[in-house]
């Protein structure tokens, strides 16, 4: 599918995710069937230099690009405040969940979550808390609309226009429960009216002002 951008499902995501002390890396790949790789960070060795081993099939953490979906990045973030990052991979498709269970392996709990109730198409993602009940959030930047690119009604999917498009997937802003599920608050939050915002690189200008009355609304700044 991304054969035309080489880089489009190229993204590593850095945590600590079993809380050694060392950063690991999570690399993703966009290829049909090719598997993402999640990198432990040893630490130093007797050398002095640093050395990562790869773990991606006892954690589990392999898969996501399949018949109906292509990896377009990932983010690590604690959803259930257990003090261990867990893992989300974000697709060309619906995205996945994955909880770190803290003895190396990730249970995907991307069906409790309920991300995956409809495709997403997302290329980038942020964590944040945008209601200040001490559970992060989620923001989404979603590049096509919620269509299944892998069984396509009507091929004019792609945004008009590289900067100023109006067709694009928009931006989708999911509210953590705190009970392991997700709730889809966009159009409460008054995201879901135009101008919609595809580009990746809008989000760390996005900032979200909190209005009188309690209400949530975004504004973002070229
Ligand atoms: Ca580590
Ligand atoms: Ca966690």
């Amino acid at each position: 599918m991304l054969s035309l951008f080489p880089g489009g499902g190229a993204a590593v995501a850095v945590g600590d995710y079993d809380n050694d002390g060392y950063e690991d890396v999570f690399i993703t790949d966009s290829a049909a069937d090719q598997p993402n790789h999640l990198l432990h960070n040893n630490g130093p060795g007797k050398d002095g230099r640093i050395s990562f081993t790869d773990v991606t099939a006892a954690a589990g953490v392999a898969g996501g690009n399949d018949a109906r979906s292509t990896v377009t990045g990932a983010l690590w973030f604690d959803y259930d405040n257990d003090g261990r990052i867990d893992l989300l991979v974000i697709r060309n498709g619906t995205p996945l969940l994955y909880h770190n269970e803290g003895n190396g392996r990730f249970r995907d709990v991307t069906a409790a979550s309920g991300l995956d109730r409809k495709p997403a198409n997302t290329v980038a993602v942020i964590a944040f808390d945008y209601d200040n009940d001490g559970r992060l959030d989620l923001l989404f930047g979603n590049y096509q609309k919620a269509v299944d690119l892998f069984d396509l009604k009507d091929r004019h999917v792609l945004p008009n226009t590289i900067d100023h498009a109006d067709n694009g997937g928009g931006v989708t802003l999911w509210r953590n429960l705190g009970n392991g599920a997700f709730a889809d608050v966009t159009d409460h939050a008054g995201l879901g009216r135009p101008p919609h915002l595809i580009e990746s690189d809008v989000f760390p200008i996005i900032s979200f002002v909190r209005a009188r009355g309690g209400s949530e609304r975004a504004e973002h700044r070229q």
